[in-house]
């Protein structure tokens, strides 16, 4: 049964409770369609009321995004964990002569790509630390032997930091290795690196990284070249709460200018083997908070991702119920998160993403890396 507004019996209920609290007057907004501010978003991020900012988050994804929950078919691949900037949240990233250090040879690469045809993934994601070692004609012959195995799959490689290192490396220039990287079969970017814009804590956590501006001018050119790219934003280390929504909001300034994000993943910070190994893991609470507050603020983006080997399937099929409606993918290899102490699996067969989007009553969509549906399920 409906009420006036539209909104099940129920939830009209939850609904007259949230305008009459403490976090009504932005409930009321966000009813009418308006843009939260920066106040606005610090008091949502700072707030202890997970229901009620939940409630107008899933309210938001209802609107903006409907009832489809998507997945996608996809593989992972890191080329290399040679790493020059040895970011102190990072534990994959290390120097070349580190027990565990690796670089997959471009036979390595292609047998690898081999395995994927037996499942024939839509999505093949690269990314891998910035090795000095390593030629630019290596990424450029890496993409070609993707394409050729695999010539129906989007290649999703290489985040900004990356970008800018090819860059740099090859005197391309970044809009130099796109150009030239989209030949070879580049067709998007995954949203890697950004971590926290705010340079305080970046110079903490992150000191030899590009710059928060630098990511963003690298996704800028990537835009305005026709390529669609993701943002990630990690959390639950040393940022504070305004740190958060600073972030957010220079995404939502960005995705105004050239409307070429695709998603926005959250990213829960895992401590093992890092820096900062002494921080605990965020809590289930601040992750459902904070999927939440990037759907109440990234009112410019439809696809808010939550990366369920980093939040596990139980918290991200939650998530749903708070903003989310994407879940990624089937991944089958993931080495960042678990060499930070990530328990998760590394795969999860599509039956599996059936079950979670069935289980919370949305409709699950199979989906390629730019959202074209390949297929809808009842
Ligand atoms: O760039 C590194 C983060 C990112 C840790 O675009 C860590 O669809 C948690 O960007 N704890 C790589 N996070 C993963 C990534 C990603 C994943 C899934 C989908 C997409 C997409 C992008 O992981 C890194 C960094 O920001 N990271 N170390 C850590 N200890």
């Amino acid at each position: 049964m409906f009420t006036d507004g539209g909104l099940p019996e129920r939830d009209g209920r939850i609904l007259e409770k949230v305008l009459a609290g403490p976090l009504g007057d932005i409930a009321e907004k966000i009813l009418q369609g308006e843009r939260l501010t920066r106040e606005e978003g610090i008091r949502l991020a700072e707030s202890p009321d997970l229901m009620a900012i939940g409630f107008m988050a899933d309210y938001a994804r209802r609107c903006r995004a409907g009832d489809i929950v998507y997945f996608i078919n996809n593989a992972h691949i890191n080329h290399t964990n040679i790493c020059k900037n040895l970011c102190r949240f990072c534990a994959f990233g290390r120097k070349a002569d580190a027990p565990g250090a690796f670089v997959l040879a471009l036979d390595e690469i292609a047998a690898k790509v081999d395995e994927f045809k037996h499942y024939q993934p839509t999505e093949v994601h690269i990314v891998g630390g910035l090795n000095p070692a390593l030629p630019f004609s290596y990424y450029e012959e890496m993409l070609r032997i993707v394409r050729r195995a695999l010539p129906d799959a989007h290649i999703q490689a290489f985040d900004a930091v990356e970008i800018d290192f090819l860059g740099e490396i090859s005197g391309l220039g970044v809009e130099g290795v796109l150009g030239r990287l989209r030949e070879v079969g580049l067709g998007s970017l995954p949203g890697g690196g950004a971590e926290i814009i705010n340079p305080a804590v970046r110079r903490e956590i992150c000191p030899q990284k590009i710059s928060g501006e630098r990511w963003l001018e690298v996704h800028r050119i990537a835009h305005q070249m026709g390529l669609y790219t993701n943002a990630t934003m990690l959390y639950g280390h040393l940022e504070c709460p305004a740190d958060r929504v600073d972030h957010l909001l220079r995404l939502r300034s960005l995705q105004d200018e050239t409307g070429g994000f695709l998603a926005f993943i959250p990213l829960p910070f895992h401590s093992e083997n890092t820096s900062f190994s002494h921080l605990p893991r965020s809590s289930g609470f601040d992750d459902l908070k904070t999927v939440a507050l990037a759907r109440l603020l990234l009112d410019n983006f439809l696809y808010i991702k939550s990366f369920w080997i980093m939040l596990t399937p139980n918290l991200a099929q939650i998530s749903l119920n708070f903003g989310a409606n994407d879940l990624d993918g089937t991944v089958r290899e993931e080495k960042i998160a678990h060499d930070a102490g990530a328990a998760t699996p590394q795969y999860q067969p599509s039956e599996s993403f059936l079950r979670m989007i069935r289980e919370v009553g949305r409709i699950p969509v199979e989906r390629d890396t730019v959202y074209n549906v390949i297929r809808r399920y009842s």
